[in-house]
């Protein structure tokens, strides 16, 4: 079954979105598998963001995502990576369809709440960066007869 890394930035926990954006996960049919709030080091700030080390952002960047508590999580479910994609919405939460979380929290491109990852082998490197084996949890939710075919 597919998995992604999805963290609610520090924007997203102070403004008190984390209950709701689980909600959100969990209401599509996708099964929470990791699941931790962290102090992010600078270092695992920029681990994360490498491919942006040269963008004129990527300083602020860092800063911001180490600026206070996130949200670190795993989901797992068909399809999860490109569907949680459109669960979070367009990078500028200006042009974030109404619906998304991004569309409907968020009016910064520097402050857009949530980080979903953007394909499945880079799923795959962000949730070892951010997850020790040990720290997931593999189960079979009770309703996966009603969600699946
Ligand atoms: P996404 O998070 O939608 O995959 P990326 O990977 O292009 O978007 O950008 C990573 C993060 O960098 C974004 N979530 C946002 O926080 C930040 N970012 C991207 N573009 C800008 C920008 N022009 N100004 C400030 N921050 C930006």
């Amino acid at each position: 079954m597919e998995r992604t890394f999805i963290a609610i930035k520090p924007d997203g926990v102070q403004r008190g979105l984390v209950g709701e954006i689980i909600r959100r996960f969990e209401s599509k049919g996708f099964t929470l598998v990791g699941l931790k709030l962290m102090q992010v080091s600078k270092e695992l700030a920029e681990q994360h963001y490498g491919v942006h080390r040269e963008k004129p952002f990527f300083p602020g960047l860092v800063q911001f995502i180490t600026s206070g508590p996130l949200v670190a999580m795993v989901w797992e479910g068909n399809g999860v990576v490109a569907s949680a994609r459109k669960l979070i919405g367009a990078t500028n939460p200006l042009y974030s369809e109404p619906g998304t979380i991004r569309g409907d929290f968020g009016v910064d491109v520097g402050r857009n709440i949530i980080h979903g990852s953007d394909a499945v082998e880079t799923a795959k490197t962000e949730i070892k960066l951010w997850f020790k084996d040990e720290e997931l949890v593999n189960w079979t939710p009770a309703n996966t007869p009603w969600l699946y075919e």
